[in-house]
């Protein structure tokens, strides 16, 4: 029956994907839009947009950066992809960053942003952000808007559940999407139930934002989804959702959703913190890359970590329950106050929320209903604080607007619901265009929410753009949420796949944003930071230039006694200290990308010459009017 039910869902789901590129008549296509949209939006021209959006970039490996309400990008940050613009990835100072245990990585999969918070609000300092495909976590720094430090999650699969900053930005939390052998080993797939582990990362961040894994939580095999942290009375705890809690090898669709409910994890950090710090858990090997870059020197470094502290759940009395959530929930969502967890179980047409107070009165209870895992799994009833009714089909995640009301996306309905929590009854909903996948409001993820936009990243675009052949950007849309009603004003396309995103006003961030490196403080081994300190060293068939850039020249322009065979390193410092005045660098035939090299900076590519002559560099970025003369020549003789 309940087979029936789902195939019946994906029915729906099928059904509506082939209509939406119907179109109907245009009013029904560009839903309806409110008369002075256009006003709301419009940010006149040398204005600045009221908060900036960071969108992650999901199969892009990026994070890219919106001025809201006018939907304008305004940079994309390299974060676990090579990014050629600016030779993030390929320059030697950036290389170490893209380090792995699998070697050197150049792509990711970037799904989650969130911006670090004190007292369980913004603070503005950093955005962390997840790959799911080998496992990592980033720091980017709001100062300079620059990847500065990158951890790989050993052990983990599927970096999903993640990342997600605790409400004093005490530990980003990275939780794996797929249960793995733990640690790895040659085993058959088959055997999988009982025997493989999902562990949950918690990862200390210091005051300069040093990440250090503290903890592994060794939980059962399940595949952990997405998570929130606890905030206010419920700070303390972490919340993430699970399904396939079968343990099925495979996951075809019948063998994934036996389960009529699957789990909410609530996980009591601060308990196995304090187990931690009395020396529980147990050392085991584990290797992972831990990249760091070096604002002084400009330079990364990788170092190989050999060890991971992993704490079985079953050892820390009062640490983990399960609640039981129906229809395998995908977003688990908290609301600012910290009472409500919302499970967006997305085989579902309803939404099950879970009251914290109701949780801790049941765990004092010991009301049970089981404990298959080791885990005492809590009555279902125990924890309800409610469930919405009608929201739509296929609900995916929730944000909040701090007044009180809560935002859920519905996948297949294709609609955003506004809903009133503690009471559960819809308010409103908006078609989105089309097949919403997050939604996300400035703070809607911490305890202070900023409201007025909100945005939606849809997973279809279809007709919403000019076509552009068969692939398109994925369309994001802008909601006016001050008012009882929704206002759809703005379509804008993406780039990549966003997933999640966060928002801040931009007043937070704007004034402390560096504008330039300061020359007398670049420390890079290679800087130039005067034209008499260029130079050109050989050491056997390495080749080092000590080059410097300013307008409207490189020093040296041109470079003789360099051979065929030659390895040669052209470190580029840029010696403008005017705000904006980048310049490039980009040599014939080099197998890596340019150079753009901000004021005050030093970047280094690497040349192999392969053919004798007189082979030109230039610098890529129109810099001034003599922008045409930046030029060079290396003479290439043979060996
Ligand atoms: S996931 Cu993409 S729509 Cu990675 Cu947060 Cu739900
Ligand atoms: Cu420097 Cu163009």
């Amino acid at each position: 029956m309940k087979n029936i039910l789902k195939i019946a869902v994906l029915g729906v789901l099928g059904l509506f994907i082939q209509s939406c590129g119907n179109g109907g008549s245009s009013d029904e296509k560009s839903g309806a839009i409110t008369s002075n949209a256009a006003e709301r939006v419009y940010v006149a021209p040398g204005e600045h947009d009221e908060f900036y959006a960071f969108l992650s970039g999901g199969y892009s490996g990026n994070l890219t950066v919106y001025g809201l309400p006018s939907g304008r990008m305004l940079k994309e940050i390299p974060v676990f992809s090579q990014f050629a613009t600016n030779g993030y990835g390929y320059s030697e100072e950036t290389v170490p960053m893209l380090n792995t245990s699998y070697g050197f990585v150049p792509w990711g999969d970037a799904h989650h942003p969130d911006i670090s918070q004190t007292n369980g609000e913004l603070d503005g300092r950093w955005v962390f952000i997840n790959e799911n495909n080998t496992p990592r976590i980033a720091r980017i720094s709001l100062e300079t808007f620059e990847t500065e430090e990158i951890i790989e999650i050993p052990h983990s699969a599927g970096n999903h559940s993640s990342s997600f900053v605790t409400e004093n930005t005490e530990y980003v939390v990275a939780g794996t999407r797929f249960s793995v052998p733990y640690p790895q080993k040659d085993m058959p797939i088959n055997e999988m139930k009982g025997n493989f582990k999902g562990p949950l990362t918690f990862i200390a961040v210091g005051d300069d934002g040093r990440m250090n894994i503290d903890f592994q939580l060794k939980m059962p095999g399940f595949n952990y989804d997405l998570s929130h942290p606890g905030r206010g009375d419920s700070h303390g705890w972490f919340f993430f959702t699970t399904y396939n809690t079968e343990e099925a090898h495979t996951l075809q669709e019948v063998n994934a959703s036996q389960n009529d409910k699957d789990f909410i994890a609530a996980v009591n950090w601060k308990k196995i913190q304090e187990y931690v710090e009395n020396g529980g858990g147990e050392e085991i090997a584990a290797e992972y890359a831990h990249n760091v870059f070096d604002h002084s020197t400009q330079t990364a470094t990788s170092t190989m970590e050999d060890k991971v502290l992993t704490v079985d759940p079953r050892e820390v009395e009062g640490a983990v329950f399960f609640m039981p959530t129906p229809k395998s929930p995908h977003g688990c969502d908290v609301d600012p106050s910290g009472e409500y967890i919302v499970g967006n179980g997305k085989l579902s047409t309803d939404l099950t929320v879970h009251s914290f107070s109701k949780m801790i009165t049941a765990i004092e209870n010991e009301d049970y209903e089981g404990d298959a895992y080791g885990i005492p799994i809590l009555n279902f009833e125990s924890t309800l604080a409610g469930t919405v009714k009608e929201g739509g089909l296929g609900p995916l995640h929730t944000e909040f607007d701090g007044e009180g009301n809560a935002y859920t996306t519905f996948f297949i309905s294709s609609e955003v619901v506004k809903w009133k929590l503690g009471t559960w009854e819809v308010l409103d909903r908006q078609p989105s265009y089309y097949s919403v996948g997050h939604n996300m409001i400035p703070g809607g993820n911490s305890r202070k929410p900023f409201g007025k936009y909100m945005i939606s990243m849809n997973k279809i675009t279809k007709d919403r753009f000019l076509p552009t052949g068969p692939e398109l950007e994925h369309s994001a849309q802008l909601y006016d949420i001050s008012g009882d009603k929704m206002e759809l004003l703005l379509d804008f396309p993406t780039h990549g796949e966003p997933h999640y995103a966060a928002g801040i006003p931009a007043d937070m961030i704007k004034s402390k944003s560096q504008k330039i490196y300061r020359l007398d403080e670049n420390e890079h081994e290679y800087a130039a930071t005067s034209e008499s300190e260029t130079k050109m060293v050989r050491d056997g068939n390495e080749v080092h230039v000590y080059m410097t850039t300013v307008r409207s020249h490189f020093s040296p322009d041109n470079l003789e006694g360099i051979k065929v065979g030659d390895k040669v390193f052209f470190h580029v410092t840029n010696l403008e200290q005017d705000f904006d005045v980048p310049h490039g660098f980009a040599m014939i035939g080099a197998n890596t990308s340019e150079l753009l090299i901000m004021p005050g900076q030093t970047k280094t590519i690497t040349w192999e010459p392969k053919k004798e002559g007189v082979w030109p560099f230039y610098c890529t970025d129109f810099c001034s009017a003599l922008h045409q003369e930046m030029q060079g020549y290396v003479r290439v003789s043979g060996q």
